[in-house]
This record gives structure tokens, sequence and C-alpha cells, in this order.
């Protein structure tokens, strides 16, 4: 027996002895930790069928619209792990935290937009395969011999948050996220299938309770019930994954964002008591990472946005969809000083998508300059669609 003794009582605690299986899972779970993934739990690979059931009810009620890769075919799939491997045995659930405080928007006078925080510094999809390929070897230096294995982040044929959520690394907020001890939902997973017997843990007792923050101050009403997202609605979706318009009436909506959206996540009492341990890999190198200038966004040539984002996740969203978003946001938080930067994209903007979300920033500051500006934009485009934008806008101005 091991035993150990409470500094508190004085009285002598018996623990049966680990067995290898919890031994080596112990072993697997330090050794995580020493390469960079600050948290980490073990699952079986047997499949997720209950999971199956609410993906196919969302995708049936059109709450994964726009996500055209999310297909019932493709849900199935990614509930069973055996279609990722021949036999795993155990998945290991990990995560690295990122949340780490900054002083906000820098008081410098130029306008400004708001990356969100797991996008500010290097891209994840890159950081967890190679810390987790790193973990892996050392997996097989411990064990003695080859150990199959698969590596995931962000993958369409598993659910990251469901693995997360039944290894108990962390437990199902109402904002749908995976919030973390410690770390809120600052988390970002990934997993590992592995051909090793570990000894699965057990999922969070925890719940939210009856609070139900982030459903009230979601800026779009996109936590449409507790734990259901209506991807249309979330801003994520709409600037990060959104290839054509922003549907209107969702644009005044979407404050100063240009990539990604925060708020269910800055709301949240759990997140908000997160450790400051940001790991310095999500940290932005520079301010145009995490507050990027309007301006800058709206005039980027292809050049200078992968110059600026290449590594990143924000990549993601192209140059056509962060100048689209710069637009937004230019119509929401600026002012009559912002009237020629505008004018100029409405005009001269290589992207009609462009020109004509930078037509609707005008028409919402309005005045004699931004409707001078939306008639003589009108006069030249030939753009249908960024035309009915000028038209709509005039009407708005006026
Ligand atoms: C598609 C997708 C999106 C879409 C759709 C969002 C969504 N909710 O599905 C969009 C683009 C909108 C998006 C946005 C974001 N995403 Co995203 N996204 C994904 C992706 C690729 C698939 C998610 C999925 O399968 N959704 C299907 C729906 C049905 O799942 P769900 O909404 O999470 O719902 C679950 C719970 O609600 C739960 N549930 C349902 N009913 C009930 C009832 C009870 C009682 C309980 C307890 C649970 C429960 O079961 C569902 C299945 O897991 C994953 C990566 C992956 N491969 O898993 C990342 C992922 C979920 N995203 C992530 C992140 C960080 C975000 C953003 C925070 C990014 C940002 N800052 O802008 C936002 C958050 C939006 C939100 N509140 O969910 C992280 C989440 C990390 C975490 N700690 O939770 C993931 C896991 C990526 C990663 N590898 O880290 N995302
Ligand atoms: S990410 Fe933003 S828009 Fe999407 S659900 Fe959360 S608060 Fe709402
Ligand atoms: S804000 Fe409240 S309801 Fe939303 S995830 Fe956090 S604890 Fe749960």
């Amino acid at each position: 027996m091991e035993s150990a003794t409470s500094a508190v009582t004085g009285h002598l605690t018996l623990h049966p002895p680990l067995t290898a299986r919890q031994h080596l899972t112990r072993r697997v779970k330090a050794l995580a930790l020493d390469h960079g993934l600050s948290v980490s739990a073990v699952t079986s690979a047997t499949s997720f069928p209950e999971v199956f059931t609410i993906l196919r009810d969302r995708i049936d009620a059109g709450h994964m619209a726009g996500l055209d890769w999310f297909t019932t075919e493709r849900a199935a799939e990614s509930c069973e792990p055996k279609t990722l491997m021949a036999d795993p045995l155990s998945i290991l659930s990990v995560g690295i935290a990122y949340w780490g405080s900054d002083e906000g928007k820098p008081d410098d006078g130029v306008p400004r937009g708001r990356i969100s925080r797991y996008a500010r510094g290097r891209d994840y999809h890159e950081i967890l395969p190679e810390r987790m390929r790193a973990l892996h070897a050392a997996i097989e230096e411990l064990v003695g011999y080859p150990v199959a294995s698969r590596f995931l982040t962000d993958h369409a044929r598993i659910v990251d948050r469901a693995v997360a959520a039944r290894a108990g690394l962390g437990w199902y907020g109402k904002n749908a996220c995976i919030i973390v001890p410690g770390h809120g939902s600052w988390v970002m997973l990934g997993e590992l299938l592995l051909d090793l017997d570990l000894e699965p843990d057990q999922p969070l007792d925890k719940n939210c309770g009856r609070c139900h923050i982030c459903l009230d101050q979601c800026p779009t009403g996109a936590i449409v019930a507790p734990y259901t997202i209506h991807t249309p609605s979330c801003i994520s979706f709409q600037t990060i994954e959104q290839r054509r318009a922003i549907p209107r009436e969702l644009r005044s909506r979407l404050g100063d964002w240009v990539f990604g959206c925060d708020v269910c996540q800055d709301v949240c009492p759990y997140t908000r008591a997160a450790a400051d341990e940001p790991d310095a890999a999500f940290l932005p190198s520079d301010v145009e990472r995490a507050y990027p200038s309007l301006y800058r966004l709206l005039e980027m040539s292809t050049q200078t946005f992968r110059e600026q984002y290449r590594g990143t996740a924000v990549m993601r969203a192209r140059r056509a969809g962060l100048a689209r978003n710069a637009a937004v946001a230019l119509g929401n938080i600026g002012t009559e000083d912002d009237v020629s930067p505008l004018t100029q994209a409405a005009l001269g903007h290589d992207l009609a998508l462009v020109r004509g979300h930078a037509a609707w920033a005008l028409g919402r500051i309005g005045g004699s300059r931004a409707r001078r500006a939306l008639a003589r934009a009108w006069e030249r485009e030939r753009d249908p669609e960024a035309r009915t934008e000028i038209e709509l806008a005039l009407e708005e101005a006026a």
C-alpha cells in the first residue's frame, strides 16, 4: 500500500497501489505537460452515439447551415473513432490554455478592430499537432515500442468538445464551450488516438446551474437555447467562414469584431477566473495581430495580408473577408472622420464585396459627405450586388 500523511489532520491515509495501467497513464499525462499541453485526460476510443443524435438534430434544425462540409454522413463518421484509425484503444484529450491579460486597444486615435484571442498568436492548427507529435515520440520512448497513433485538432472527423467532455478534461457551458477547471473555456482542444491501453478518466459532474449570462449577452442572440448555437447568427461564423455578404440585419451587431468573437467567453464567470498563464505561442507579436487598424485592413494588398497574418489562424478569413469585416466595423464604431477611407474603398476597392460593405458603412455613418460619396459610387459601380448596397445605403443616409 502507498501511504500519505495529511498535514492538517496528521492521519495516515492508505491508497491501493497503482495498477500498471494507472501508472502508465500518469506518466503519459506528465509527459503531455512536459510537451506544452497544459491539460490532458483520457477516454476510451468507443463511439459517441448520443453525440450523433445531437449533431443530426442540429443539422435538421438548420443550426449548422453555412458549413457545407457539416453533413449527416460526416457527423456519423465523426462520432466513430474507428473510422480514423484501426482499433485505437484510448483517446488522450489535450488542450493548450491561452488566456492572458492585455492592455486592451491602444489609445492612439487609430480606429481599430478586434481579433479573438485564440487567433492572435501562432495558428493552433500548427502548434497543437507539433506538440502532439513530440508527445507521441516521448510516449514511444517511454514504453519502448512503436505505438500506432493519429493526431487531430479541429478536424471534421471528430468532435473535439465531445471527446474533452467524456474524458473529463472540462464540462459543457451553456455557450457550448468546454470549460476547463482553472482555465475557463480559453483552451484549444486536440486529441491523440492511441493504440495504447490507458486508464479512462470520468466526466466532470459540473454545470452552469442557473446562470444564463452568455445567452443574454450574445450580441446576435446566436445562443438560441442552452448548449445550442445557431451558426448562421454567430459572429464567429460570419467573420471567419462567411465568403459572401454579411446579412444586413446582423452587421450592426458585429461591433468591432473583425475575426471571431469572444463575448460568450468574456462574460462567463468561470472564464473570467482563468489563470493568467498564457502560452507564449498564443500571444500576438504586434498590435495588428490583436487590434488591427481598420484602415489598414481595408486597404491591404494580398502581399501585406500574407506578410501580416501568415502562420496565424486569421489566414482563414482571407484578405477579402478581413477587408469586408473592417468596413462593417468602421460602420459600427466610425465617425465622420472615417468617411474618406470608406469613400476610397467604396469607389476603388478591387473587390465588389468590399465596395458594397464600405457603402453600407457610409450609409450608417451618414451626413452630407457620406451621401455625396455614395452618389459618386453609384454612378461608377457596375456590380449588381454592390449597386444594391449603394442604393440601400443612400436610403439609410437620407
Ligand atoms: C463548426 C465549429 C464552429 C462553428 C459552429 C459552432 C458550434 N457551436 O458548433 C463556428 C464557426 C460558429 C464556431 C465558433 C467558435 N468556435 Co468552433 N469549432 C467548430 C468545430 C469545427 C466543430 C464543432 C461541432 O462539431 N459543432 C456541432 C455542434 C452541435 O456542437 P456544439 O455547438 O459544440 O454543441 C455541443 C454541446 O452543445 C453539447 N450539448 C448539446 N446538448 C447538450 C445538453 C447538455 C445538457 C449538455 C451538458 C451538453 C449538450 O453537445 C454538442 C456536441 O459536442 C470544432 C472543432 C471540432 N472538430 O470539433 C471547433 C471548436 C468547437 N471551436 C472552438 C472555438 C474556440 C470557437 C470560438 C470560441 C472561436 C471564436 N473565438 O470566435 C467560437 C465559439 C462559438 C460557440 N459559442 O460555440 C473550439 C472550442 C474550444 C472549447 N474550449 O470549447 C473547438 C473545439 C476547436 C478546437 N479544436 O479547439 N466553431
Ligand atoms: S461567439 Fe459571439 S456571436 Fe457566437 S455565440 Fe458566442 S457571443 Fe454569440
Ligand atoms: S456565462 Fe453562465 S451560463 Fe454561460 S457558460 Fe458561463 S456559467 Fe454557463
